[in-house]
């Protein structure tokens, strides 16, 4: 029986009066006994805590069933290594998966409560940078939905993605203290702790068998103490697991060195073995060979495979067989020392041959690539991975050596292709490829959208493709229902329920039932008012703080996502100051009344990123205040944009900004949750766009630009953005709008760096696509002056983003990549009973 069942036969007995009584009698236990506090003296946040805690328990069997079955000889493991997780607020999000939401929205306002206050008061975990952070979280969701043991492993950063602040226009970084106001989520794992080595030398020595070996005497220890987070599936037993790890020194610091007088260089050690964990590094040039950063990844990658091995021995002798019960997925190549550590537990502490131990690490790790930017392929100095780890410098060696040999094997003669293929890059200063040692080290390589993937196997990794055909696997991201739709668009799943029940909620292709109503008027009706009621929330919320007038029936036209120069958020705003000059050319012109939404954050050192954020603000400033625009324009910048945020912008949105240059973007999430929202897409062919357009049918896509291939052909015929600026009239009206000073103040200063790299640099060919994208806006307005056709468009759109759920990308990986199938947890230990437990075994 899943507890979805069991709900209805509580309620069966007593129209569900008893749960809610007990729902309402723990929130007050939890206030009194754990918060410590009474009505009188309550926060909001002792409040918050006292639900979530409510809501926790009310897993907490389900959670400790799932985990104890990890540890059965069974069932597969899905071991999701990641450095970031973002998994956004957990109460709502915990509500609808235990299918709890109702009776804990009853309970909590027969107690006085206000769930919406309560939701809204929690601070986000914002343990990621952006979307492949999300990502993991959304794979987490179906993880556990599809019943698929897994678990998440990752760092307890003390510290997580900054909060920004606008001020004068300008994002400023605010530390994001997320643990302040206490995790109901999380439990501490003692006795599970792992210690992991840093630094020291390596020894050879001769084992009683007189085989020669190697030990690595490392110069210091931290430990690692994991926290668990429960991730329950939509209304399965299943609740997986969110593993993180928080670093700690290995010893109180008053012994040894406080007994010889060296107090500060004790607590200096306590300090450097708490650093490790101390923040999450922005994606942001500064990190670039930054030793915490390795030590991040090394000290969580060892933690984990540790915990794995463990797990694995409580059932078996040997660890032969382990790949057959895990499966490690490297996120990105932040965790791809992986690959010389699971090497080195194998061979130094395990004593496997080399083959045997390359064997089982092979079968046991898959990569996924997220980008194709070389600038952002990682690579470690040599000197400095050394220092840090000089046994997995060593073993690293000798993959190469192995992986060398084979190439020149099978390409005798082609030392141009051993150079690309090795795993350290020889020029000036010696680096590692992580990329090279991720690929040489897995059993399976994957890119994250159609386009991205045949990328790869083209260029980036082509050798790679060449020697081991049938490696590179494509498995295109998606994006859970549950959080992007049931939970953050109540009036969307209402309607959706009424029109066509709620398989939808965990079979997405369902929604294909409501293409038979993108005709039937009064649908279409319920549909536009579902659209213009959420409009109308963030008119009277977020955006009236800033004493913007929001017209709720103007378009809603919205780019939310990092700040970077390939997702080209200038691009947008050359349009919207087409749009303004043409304003102010003719009061009168016809123009489709727009509000532009932007957000996102710049990493706190990529200078041109930053001042696209304070032009935004600065046209911000000069068009919403301009009488002659008469409020048909509105252009608003959303601080802080996180999974919150998130919430509130892709339900209200109509136009969903997707236009990177062909070719950069490696998939894109964001551009499914909109869509599923029922927002239209402007978008260039590139990374899942591609695909959202064949699923939805180009006539219900905008598309404009260049595509991957003229891209390249543009930019080997040599580019040059100046003639676009000289022969484009309108273009030419912008630019040298931007360089008057007329968003500055009459400073001519300001935004020149964004002026001279339009015009002397334009990496991303904004002036090339400038014209075919202001010709697209043109027909975006058009189309939504016509109302029945774009709600028949946004019902298509909506209909048919089945592809685009995360449960067919994990039940891809499941089939492509880790052979993995559903293992429904049973439950073996019930709640505890109200006359306590008799423990069958002594307490250690
Ligand atoms: C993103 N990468 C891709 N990296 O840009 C996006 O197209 C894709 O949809 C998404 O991954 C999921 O596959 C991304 O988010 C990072 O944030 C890195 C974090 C660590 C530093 C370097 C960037």
């Amino acid at each position: 029986m899943d507890h979805s069942e069991r709900g209805k036969k509580t309620k069966k007995k007593d129209n569900g009066n008893e749960s809610i009584n007990k729902l309402k009698r723990a929130f007050a236990y939890n206030l009194f006994y754990k918060q410590g506090k009474t009505i009188r003296s309550a926060t909001l946040n002792d409040y918050y805590l006292a639900v979530a805690q409510t809501v926790r328990d009310r897993m907490q069997h389900l959670f400790i069933n799932s985990i104890e079955a990890l540890s059965e000889k069974e069932s597969k493991v899905v071991c999701y290594l990641s450095a970031e997780f973002l998994m956004g607020p957990h109460l709502g999000n915990n509500l609808i998966n235990l299918g709890l939401y109702d009776d804990v929205a009853r309970a909590t306002r027969e107690a006085g409560l206000d769930l919406r206050e309560i939701l809204n008061h929690e601070e986000e975990p914002g343990l990621g940078n952006g979307g492949l952070g999300r990502l993991a979280a959304c794979y987490l969701d179906s993880l556990a939905t599809l019943q698929i043991p897994a678990i998440g492993y990752g760092l307890r950063y003390e510290f997580g993605m900054f909060d920004q602040e606008i001020e004068d226009g300008w994002q400023k970084e605010i530390s994001d203290r997320w643990l302040r106001p206490g995790n109901p989520w999380e439990i501490k794992k003692l006795d599970l702790n792992c210690e992991v080595g840093f630094g020291g030398h390596t020894e050879t020595y001769n084992d009683e068998n007189g085989r020669q070996r190697v030990r690595w005497i490392p110069g210091r220890a931290v430990i690692g103490i994991p926290y668990d987070t429960p991730v329950p599936g939509y209304k399965v037993n299943t609740v997986n697991c969110l593993r993180l790890w928080s670093s700690e020194a290995p010893k109180s610091f008053d012994f040894e060195d406080f007994n010889v007088g060296d107090y500060f260089g004790a607590v200096e050690e306590k300090i450097a073995a708490e650093n490790i964990t101390k923040v999450l590094y922005p994606n942001d040039e500064r990190f670039k060979g930054k030793r915490l950063r390795l030590a991040q990844q090394y000290f969580f990658v060892s933690c984990s495979l540790q915990d794995m091995i463990r797990t694995h021995l409580l059932n078996n002798d040997r660890l032969d067989n382990f790949y057959d019960y895990f499966q490690a997925q490297l996120n990105d190549t932040h965790p791809a020392v992986a690959v010389p550590e699971l090497m080195r537990l194998l061979v130094d502490l395990y004593h496997y041959d080399w083959d045997s131990a390359w064997d089982i690490t092979c079968k046991t790790l898959c990569y996924t690539n997220h980008t194709l930017l070389p600038e952002a392929m990682e690579k470690w100095q040599l000197d400095l991975f050394k220092n840090l780890l000089p046994r997995h410098l060593e073993i690293i060696f000798e993959i190469n050596y192995h992986l060398l040999e084979a190439v020149k094997a099978k390409y005798p003669g082609d030392d141009s292709r051993v150079e690309r293929m090795s795993i350290i890059d020889e020029s000036d200063n010696r680096y590692i490829r992580m990329v090279n040692l991720a690929c040489f080290g897995s059993k399976a390589i994957n890119g994250v959208a159609a386009m991205h993937t045949d990328l790869l196997r083209r260029h980036t990794l082509k050798d790679f493709n060449q020697m081991y055909p049938g490696k590179i696997h494509n498995v295109t991201n998606g994006v859970t229902p549950r959080r992007w739709i049931a939970l953050s668009n109540p009036r969307l799943t209402r309607l959706l329920k009424e029109a066509i029940g709620e398989n939808w909620i965990t079979h997405l292709d369902d929604l294909k039932k409501i293409e038979k109503f993108a005709d039937d008027a009064a649908f279409k009706e319920a549909w536009r008012k579902v659209k213009e009621d959420n409009k109308k929330d963030v008119t009277g919320q977020a955006f009236q703080k800033n004493g913007i007038g929001i017209d709720p029936e103007a378009m809603f036209d919205v780019q939310v996502k990092r700040i970077h120069e390939y997702k080209r958020q200038h691009l947008n705003l050359l349009h919207i100051i087409t749009l303004y000059n043409r304003i102010k050319a003719n009061p009168n012109t016809d123009i489709t009344p727009r509000v532009f939404v932007f957000g996102g954050k710049a990493a706190p050192s990529y200078f041109m990123a930053k001042r696209i954020i304070k032009l935004i603000n600065s046209v911000a400033e000069v068009v919403n205040n301009d009488p002659d625009v008469q409020g048909r324009l509105k252009i608003f910048f959303v601080p802080n944009y996180n999974v919150k945020i998130g919430h509130i912008v892709y339900p209200m949105a109509d136009l969903s900004e997707q236009i990177s240059l062909a070719g950069m973007e490696a998939s894109g999430t964001g551009n499914m949750k909109f869509s599923m929202n029922g927002a239209l897409t402007i978008g260039t062919l590139d990374g899942a766009n591609v695909e959202i357009r064949n699923e939805v049918g180009a006539e219900n896509f905008f598309l404009f630009g260049m595509d991957e291939k003229s891209v390249h052909e543009k930019k080997i015929a040599g580019y040059r953005p100046e003639e676009y600026y000289k022969n484009n009239d309108e273009l030419r009206g912008v630019i040298d709008r931007l360089k008057s000073g007329h968003f500055a103040h009459g400073d001519r200063e300001l935004f020149k760096p964004i002026v001279d790299s339009l015009l002397y640099d334009d990496r991303y060919l904004c002036c090339a696509d400038y014209q075919d994208y202001v010709e697209c806006q043109a027909r975006v307005s058009r189309t939504f002056e016509d109302k029945d056709l774009w709600t028949r468009m946004s019902i298509l759109n909506v209909a048919r983003m089945g592809k685009f759920s995360s449960d067919r990308s994990v039940s891809d990986y499941c089939q492509k990549i880790w052979n993995v199938k559903p293992f429904p947890v049973k439950l073996k230990w019930q709640r505890v009973p109200e006359g306590g437990i008799v423990f069958p075994r002594p307490i250690k």
